[in-house]
This record gives C-alpha cells, sequence and structure tokens, in this order.
C-alpha cells in the first residue's frame, strides 16, 4: 500500500455529479497537480474541507472542480485521501482519471478502497461485505440490516463470542495441564454456560440467514391459474402497469411475462403465465409447459381462481401442481356474484384470500398474509444477521465445535477434545471477522465488488 491509487467512484454514464475518488500517501499531492483551487493548495487545507476551483489534464482546464480533502488516519481508507467531484460526464471524469495517473496514481482495482479500509483496520470482513450489502440494498428492511451490519453489529456478536471462547479456553488449559488437580465444579458449571449461550447465539444468528436473504434478494414469485381467472390483470395491479395483455379470450397469455415490484417489506419477481389446461393449440401448449416449469421452481404460488364460477376441472389441475409448493390462493372477481365455496381450496392452502384484481381490492390482505408468511416476526434488521453463504460457513462450523465441545464435555471423555472444539469454534468466528482470513478468502471478496469502491 505505498502506492496511490484512483478511480472513477460514481457510476458510468452521465449525472449531475461525478467523483473521482484518490487515496494513498500522495494523494493529496496528486490532488494538488491536476487541480488548481481558488485559494492555496489542497496540501494547506486540513482534513474534512473542500475547495472549489478548476481541474486540469495535460492540454488545460477540464472542469470545476470541488475537492475534499480527509486526512490519515480520518478517512473511509485509512489513508490521505482526495475526492474530486465534477460534472458526472465520462469524457470529463476518463480525463480527470487519466490526469490523476499521469500525475503518479494508480488505476485503483476493484474494491481497492475498501481492501484498504479493511488492511488498516477500518473496517472488518463482514463490515466491508456489508458496504457492498448498502450499495445492492433494494428495500427498507435490506438496507437497514446492511447498514447495522457496516456498524458492526455481526463483528461485535462474532468478536464477543470468540473472546468469550477464548477466555474459557484459556482456563481449560490451565486444568489440562495439571492433570493432578481435580477440576473444581464451579469451573465446569461456568465452561458449560459459556458453550450454553455460545450455542443458544449461533442457533439466532443462523436462523437470521434465510430471512434476510429473501429481503435482499426477493422471491421468485408465479402466477398460476386456469385460462381466464384474471392472472394478468393481478400482474398489471402488483406491477402498476399494463405489463401483461389482457383479454377476455381464454389463452391470451403465452409467454412468461416477468417484472419485479416491491410490496411492502418484501420485493418479488413476478412471473405472469399461460393458463392451464389441456389443450390441441401448439402454442398454447408451449406456454402452459412454461407455466408448470416456473411453477416447479417457484418460491411462492400465488394461484388465482374465477370467485364467479364454480371450480372446474382445470382448476384441479391447478390445485394438485400447488400440493407442495408455498401457495396462496386468490379467489378473483369478487366484484361479482359468487359461486365458489372457499372449502374446496382450504384443503390444500393456507391462506385463501377474495380479491378483484379488475378493481384493485385485496392487494393489501395479500401483502399482510406475505408479510407474515416470509418475514416470521422475528427478523430484526437492526441486531446482528448473516447476510451472505461466507458468513453462513462460518457460523455454522462455529455452531458445530460448540456442539462437539459440550459433547465432549459432558460425556467426560477429554478435556483436551474440548479444548480443540472451543479453538477450532473460535477459530472460525476470527475468519468471519477476517482477523484470520487468508489472502486468498480477503482477495475473493474485494474482487466481487467494483472499480471505485
Ligand atoms: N369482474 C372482474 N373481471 C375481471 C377481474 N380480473 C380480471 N377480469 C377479467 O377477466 C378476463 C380475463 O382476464 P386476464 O387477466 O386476461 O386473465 P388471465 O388469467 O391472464 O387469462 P389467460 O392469459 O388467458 O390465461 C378479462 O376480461 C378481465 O377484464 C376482476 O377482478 N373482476
Ligand atoms: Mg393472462
Amino acid at each position: 500500500m505505498e502506492d496511490t491509487i484512483a478511480a472513477i467512484a460514481t457510476p458510468q454514464g452521465s449525472g449531475g455529479l461525478g467523483v473521482i475518488r484518490i487515496s494513498g500517501p500522495n494523494a493529496i499531492e496528486i490532488g494538488d497537480r491536476v487541480t488548481r483551487p481558488l485559494q492555496g493548495t489542497l496540501a494547506q487545507r486540513k482534513g474534512y474541507t473542500c475547495a472549489y476551483g478548476r481541474v486540469y489534464d495535460d492540454q488545460g482546464e477540464l472542469d470545476e472542480v470541488v475537492a475534499t480533502v480527509f486526512r490519515a488516519p480520518h478517512s473511509y481508507t485509512g489513508e490521505d485521501v482526495v475526492e474530486l467531484s465534477i460534472h458526472g460526464g465520462a469524457y470529463l471524469l476518463r480525463g480527470v482519471l487519466r490526469a490523476c495517473c499521469e500525475a503518479g496514481a494508480r488505476p485503483a482495482e476493484a474494491g481497492e478502497f475498501t481492501k484498504r479500509a479493511f488492511l488498516n483496520g477500518k473496517l472488518d470482513l463482514t463490515q466491508a461485505e456489508a458496504v457492498a450489502d448498502l450499495i445492492a440494498a433494494q428495500g427498507r428492511q435490506s438496507a437497514k440490516a446492511a447498514l447495522a451490519a457496516r456498524d458492526g453489529a455481526l463483528f461485535r456478536k462474532a468478536k464477543g463470542i470468540a473472546d468469550l471462547l477464548v477466555q474459557e479456553e484459556a482456563k481449560l488449559a490451565a486444568w489440562i495441564d495439571y492433570p493432578e488437580e481435580d477440576i473444581e465444579e464451579a469451573q465446569r458449571t461456568s465452561l458449560e454456560d459459556a458453550l450454553q449461550q455460545a450455542k443458544k447465539e449461533f442457533s439466532a444468528l443462523l436462523e437470521t440467514y434465510q430471512t434476510g436473504k429473501l429481503l435482499r434478494e426477493g422471491i421468485e414469485t408465479v402466477i398460476v391459474g386456469r385460462p381466464n381467472v384474471g392472472k394478468s390483470t393481478l400482474m398489471n395491479l402488483l406491477t402498476d402497469s399494463e405489463r401483461s395483455i389482457v383479454t377476455d379470450i381464454p389463452g391470451t397469455t403465452r409467454d412468461v411475462v416477468t417484472d419485479t415490484v416491491r410490496l411492502g417489506n418484501l420485493i418479488l419477481h413476478l412471473s405472469d403465465t399461460a393458463g392451464i389446461r389441456e389443450t390441441k393449440d401448439l402454442v398454447e401448449q408451449a406456454g402452459v409447459e412454461r407455466a408448470k416449469n416456473a411453477l416447479q421452481k417457484a418460491q411462492l404460488v400465488l394461484a388465482v381462481f374465477d370467485g364467479s364460477t364454480p371450480l372446474k376441472e382445470d382448476d384441479e389441475q391447478v390445485i394438485k401442481q400447488c400440493k407442495d409448493a408455498v401457495a396462496v390462493a386468490l379467489v378473483n372477481k369478487n366484484d361479482l356474484p359468487q359461486q365458489l365455496t372457499a372449502d374446496a381450496l382450504a384443503e390444500t392452502f393456507d391462506h385463501v384470500i377474495p380479491i378483484s384484481a379488475r378493481e384493485g381490492k385485496g392487494a393489501e390482505q395479500l401483502q399482510k398474509t406475505l408479510e407474515a408468511l416470509f418475514l416470521k416476526g422475528s427478523f430484526d434488521p437492526e441486531a446482528a444477521n448473516i447476510a451472505n453463504e461466507r458468513q453462513l460457513e462460518a457460523v455454522r462450523k462455529a455452531e458445530e465445535n460448540v456442539k462437539e465441545a459440550l459433547t465432549a464435555l459432558q460425556s467426560g471423555v477429554s478435556l483436551d477434545a474440548v479444548g480443540v472444539c472451543m479453538e477450532e469454534a473460535a477459530d472460525a468466528l476470527l475468519q468471519l471477522t477476517g482477523e484470520k482470513a487468508g489472502q486468498v478468502v480477503v482477495n475473493e471478496i474485494f474482487s466481487r465488488f467494483c472499480v471505485g469502491k
């Protein structure tokens, strides 16, 4: 980290503003070479101050600039940093980046700013991952969870348990070294309590993964039903658009029509599909095949029925397909006199909701039902949460070892084995925070970031 890096930190394309970030020992010097502030130089400025002026490349002045100076260690990376805020044009941004490189900076690699922050101890691995999650967040809950992780919620939790395990393991090591002394009951209890507590915390942490993942990534949702029940009308209602074609001709939708919407705290990746029925029409058959495939892959099925008619044989087909799925029945067209009795659906579906897709009624109840179904009430975005597979694996490994330690302790076979397991558990947690993560893992994590982060 002897060299100074520079990158465009804002997205490609044009915008009101664009930012070039420079970090490293020569950041301020390089900033001074490419800018001319109205007053003085950047080198004369304190950290956390801005200078207005012009920015230059080798051919002369290029744009106006506001240069913000951060002085080590009080910056994102922990190094001297200059952020050049200019107009957000691709030509201007590239020109200024090139000028920075001619003045001595090196183009930053993907994730290199955050990697430097990690290596300088400004954040741990879980906080670095949270930066990427914050940028990727698509909803309030996932943004909140990422911000809490950025503030160190998971780091503190993991560090706390690791410290506890290391402490207890040190005491244990002392007994093992003096085998002639019997372990006092109080100490054995304290050890067992620590292991039980760690086990409880791990299992609570592991439970956060699935819900968090759903919140971050959204739910693959398929709308199915026999022809003409109002699937496409529902699609259009949920997407607030005319995404799907609606007609009163059964068999209107053929291809799978997809869109992503937010429903309360959930993100749904919706697929509107062809009405499921037996048909001789080859094109429609292909559509029905696609509908069935989409149904198999979905995490959530919205099965639509027409409440203004009794159940038909094609409906029975749909019900059969839903048997093993997480499915909610929507009895549509409840603005018309109703002929369908919900009892027939209650056998297969835990949730049967009357709606009128055409009149926009029932979406609220659908939202409440889905939130109850997927968020299970226990997810607290501000607590420590597991945000990705790497973290999941580390906590699982720690949990396994703590369980083994408990078994070994309770069966009284060998205290050595207890100690080894506790050490492994603590190790897994230190890999989680990055204190003991290998270079390969660290590089892998940051290479998934984009340039400028
Ligand atoms: N009265 C009433 N009519 C509705 C409602 N929802 C849909 N319809 C009508 O039902 C007909 C079929 O609607 P679509 O949304 O095209 O039905 P679909 O299930 O997508 O049909 P296919 O694509 O053919 O499988 C249209 O004439 C809609 O206007 C509703 O809530 N109430
Ligand atoms: Mg349709």
